[in-house]
C-alpha cells in the first residue's frame, strides 16, 4: 500500500458536513438560512454544533428564506448563504436569485441535490441533469461539488467570486451523500479560506484626467449616480464632487436599490425617471455605476443619454456595463471610492468656476424636480392640504428613531409617500432595482437588512398586493424576534400600475384576484394570527398610540394602514 494511504487511515476523520460548517466559519460567515428536508439533516446537524459561532435561521418555504438571505447580503455587503432543497427548493428560491443578479447582491445559493448514486435518475425529489443549470442565466459562477475534500475549497470560490466587484450570486451544489462522506483530516488543503483580495481599483490616470478636463470646463454638468456608489460606499466622494462642480446628482431606477448619496443633499433631485429631460439639457454626464430601466421612463427604448452634443463619462466597477446602456466619450473601469478621490485631488485646486449661469441650471432643475415630486404627492392625497395615514406613520417613525431608522421601500404606487428627503445617510434607505422588479421582496428581504443591521430599527413599506405574495415570510421575524416594522398600506390589491381599471372593468375584474375589494383581506389579522403584534389603523387619531407602542415590543410589527383604493390609480401618467 502506498505510503500515503497508510497515513489516511490512521489520520483524523472529518464528516463533508462539518467541513461545510467549518468553511463558513473559517470565512466568517455567521448566519446559515436554510429550509430542510431529506438529505440536509447531517448538514443542519453540524451548524447546529456551531450555534456559538453561526445563527441558524429557516423560514416557512425557500422563497421566503432566499429573499431573507438576499436583504442581508444587500446591506452587510456581504455574501450570505443559503442552503436549499434539491429541485424543488432550489426552483423557489430562484426569486432571489434574479434578483441576486439584477442588483448584485453576493448571495451564495447552495443546493443540496440527489446522491452521487443515484443523479440522473428520476428518483426522490430528483434533478433531472445538475442542478446548477437552473441558475445558469443568473450567477458569476456555479459548480456540483464531486468530492467531500473538495467543499473548503467550493466554499472559498464561491465567497472570492460572489464579492469579486461587480458583486453578484453564485451556485453551489452539494450531493447529499457528500455531507457523510468522511474525509482523512490530512488531506484538506489548509490553505483554503485565508484568501484575502485588495479590489479598490483606481481607473487609468489618463482617463481620469481626461474627465477632469471635461467636467472643469461643463456649464451643465450632471451626475447620474447609481447604486454602485451606495453599494461600494462611495457616497461621500460623489456629495463632495457634486459640490466642486455645482453638478445636480440623479440617482438610477424607479426606487434606487441604493442611494447615491443622502437623500437630504441640497443637490440630490431624486430619481432621473421623474425628470428625465435634465439628461438632454446637460452638456456633460458623469455615469457613475448606473443602470437604468428604460421601460419605465417617458419615450421607452429612447436612451436618455444622447451622446450627440454631450459628454458622457461613465465610470463603472464592471468591464461589461461600459457601453452596454450608453456609449460613453470616456469608460472608466474602476471601483468608485479610490477613483472619485482622485478626480476629486485633481480637481479641487483648478477651483472650478460656479457662476451665476451655472447656478441657475442647477436651480432650475431642482425646482422642477420639486415641483414635481409635490405634484405626484398631491396627487395621491384625499386632500392635497393633508398627508396620508400612512405618510403620517413614516413621518412618525422617523421621528422615534431618527438616523437609526432603515426604510425599505417596496412599496408600489405607495412610493409615493416615502419622503427620502428626510433621511439624513445613504445607508438609511434600500429598494429593489426596477431590472429585478418582483413581487414578495419586500417583507422577506427586510427581515434579511433587519438580521444584518441588529442596532437599527427596519421599516419595510410594503403593497398590499406586494405583502401577499410573500406574507408568510413574517412567520420567521416573529419566531426569532426580529424587531422589523411593516406598514402594509391597504389600498384593497392591486391598485397601480394598470391593474385598477382592468379589475373594475366588469367580468374582466374577475380574472385578476389581485382586487381584494370583492373578498377583502385583513392584513392585521393575519399577522396576529403568525404572532406577530399589530395594528389596523383607521384614523389618524390612532397612530401616536401605534407608534408608541413599539416601545414595549421585542418582535416585529405590522401596520395595516388604510386608504382610499380610488386614490393611488388616479394619476398614472
Ligand atoms: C413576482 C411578480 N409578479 C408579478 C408582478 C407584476 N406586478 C407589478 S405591481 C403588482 C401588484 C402590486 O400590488 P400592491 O403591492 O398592492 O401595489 P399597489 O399598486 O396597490 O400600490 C404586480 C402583480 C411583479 N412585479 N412581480
Ligand atoms: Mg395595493
Amino acid at each position: 500500500m502506498p505510503e500515503r494511504e497508510e497515513s489516511h487511515s490512521a489520520g483524523k476523520k472529518v464528516s463533508g458536513s462539518e467541513l461545510v460548517a467549518r468553511s463558513l466559519i473559517k470565512h466568517g460567515i455567521d448566519h446559515f438560512f436554510n429550509v430542510v428536508g431529506i438529505g440536509i439533516f447531517p448538514l443542519v446537524d453540524a451548524i447546529h454544533a456551531q450555534r456559538d459561532k453561526i445563527r441558524y435561521i429557516s423560514a416557512l418555504n425557500e422563497t421566503s428564506v432566499a429573499l431573507i438571505a438576499e436583504g442581508y447580503a444587500r446591506a452587510s455587503r456581504t455574501p450570505a448563504v443559503v442552503n436549499v432543497y434539491h429541485s424543488s427548493g432550489t426552483a423557489l428560491s430562484m426569486m432571489a436569485v434574479t434578483i441576486a443578479w439584477a442588483d448584485h447582491s453576493p448571495l451564495i445559493l447552495m443546493s443540496t441535490t440527489s446522491s452521487r448514486k443515484l443523479n440522473r435518475r428520476d428518483q426522490y425529489a430528483a434533478v433531472p441533469r445538475n442542478i446548477t443549470e437552473m441558475t445558469d442565466q443568473y450567477v458569476k459562477w456555479n459548480w456540483e461539488v464531486p468530492l467531500a475534500e473538495k467543499i473548503p475549497e467550493a466554499i472559498e470560490r464561491a465567497i472570492t467570486i460572489a464579492t469579486a466587484p461587480p458583486m453578484g450570486p453564485v451556485h453551489i451544489a452539494f450531493p447529499m451523500d457528500v455531507y457523510n462522506e468522511l474525509v482523512d483530516e490530512a488531506i484538506i488543503d489548509s490553505r483554503h479560506g485565508i484568501s484575502r483580495r485588495y479590489d479598490k481599483f483606481i481607473a487609468d490616470e489618463a482617463g481620469i484626467q481626461e474627465a477632469v478636463k471635461l467636467l472643469s470646463r461643463s456649464e451643465r454638468p450632471l451626475i447620474a449616480a447609481g447604486a454602485e456608489i451606495g453599494q461600494y460606499n462611495a457616497t461621500d466622494e460623489v456629495a463632495e464632487l457634486a459640490e466642486l462642480l455645482g453638478a445636480p446628482i440623479v440617482s438610477e431606477g424607479n426606487k434606487s436599490n441604493f442611494l447615491p448619496c443622502s437623500a437630504n443633499h441640497p443637490l440630490y433631485l431624486g430619481q432621473l425617471n421623474a425628470i428625465v429631460d435634465i439628461a438632454h439639457d446637460a452638456d456633460t454626464i458623469l455615469v457613475l455605476g448606473f443602470d437604468f430601466t428604460e421601460s419605465g421612463m417617458p419615450g421607452a427604448g429612447r436612451t436618455p443619454f444622447r451622446n450627440t452634443n454631450q459628454n458622457i463619462i461613465q465610470l463603472s466597477v464592471d468591464s461589461a456595463s461600459i457601453g452596454k446602456q450608453m456609449i460613453p466619450n470616456i469608460g472608466l473601469v474602476a471601483h468608485p471610492a479610490p477613483t472619485l478621490k482622485k478626480l476629486i485631488e485633481i480637481l479641487k485646486p483648478k477651483r472650478v468656476s460656479i457662476g451665476e449661469k451655472k447656478r441657475k441650471w442647477a436651480e432650475d432643475w431642482t425646482q422642477k424636480a420639486n415641483k414635481k415630486s409635490h405634484e405626484q404627492l398631491n396627487n395621491r392625497r384625499a386632500d392635497p392640504s393633508k398627508p396620508e395615514l400612512i405618510e403620517e406613520v413614516i413621518s412618525g417613525m422617523m421621528e422615534k428613531f431618527g438616523e437609526k431608522l432603515i426604510i425599505v421601500n417596496h412599496a408600489t404606487s405607495g412610493g409615493v409617500y416615502i419622503n427620502v428627503k428626510e433621511l439624513k445617510h445613504a445607508d438609511q434607505y434600500y429598494a429593489i432595482s426596477q431590472k429585478a422588479s418582483a413581487q414578495g421582496w419586500g417583507v422577506p428581504a427586510a427581515i434579511g437588512i433587519q438580521l444584518a443591521n441588529p442596532n437599527r430599527k427596519v421599516l419595510a413599506v410594503v403593497g398590499d398586493g406586494g405583502f401577499m405574495f410573500t406574507a408568510q415570510a413574517l412567520y420567521t421575524a416573529a419566531r426569532y424576534d426580529i424587531p422589523l416594522t411593516v406598514v402594509v398600506l391597504n389600498n384593497q390589491g392591486w391598485g397601480g400600475g394598470g391593474y385598477n381599471p382592468k379589475i373594475k372593468d366588469g367580468m374582466k375584474g374577475d380574472l385578476f384576484l389581485g382586487g381584494f375589494r370583492k373578498k377583502p383581506i385583513n392584513f392585521a389579522g393575519l399577522a396576529k394570527d403568525m404572532g406577530v403584534a399589530s395594528v389596523r389603523l383607521k384614523s389618524r387619531r390612532q397612530i401616536k398610540a401605534a407608534i408608541e407602542r413599539l416601545s414595549s415590543l421585542k418582535g416585529p410589527y405590522l401596520i395595516e394602514a388604510i386608504i382610499n383604493p380610488e386614490i393611488l390609480p388616479k394619476v398614472r401618467k
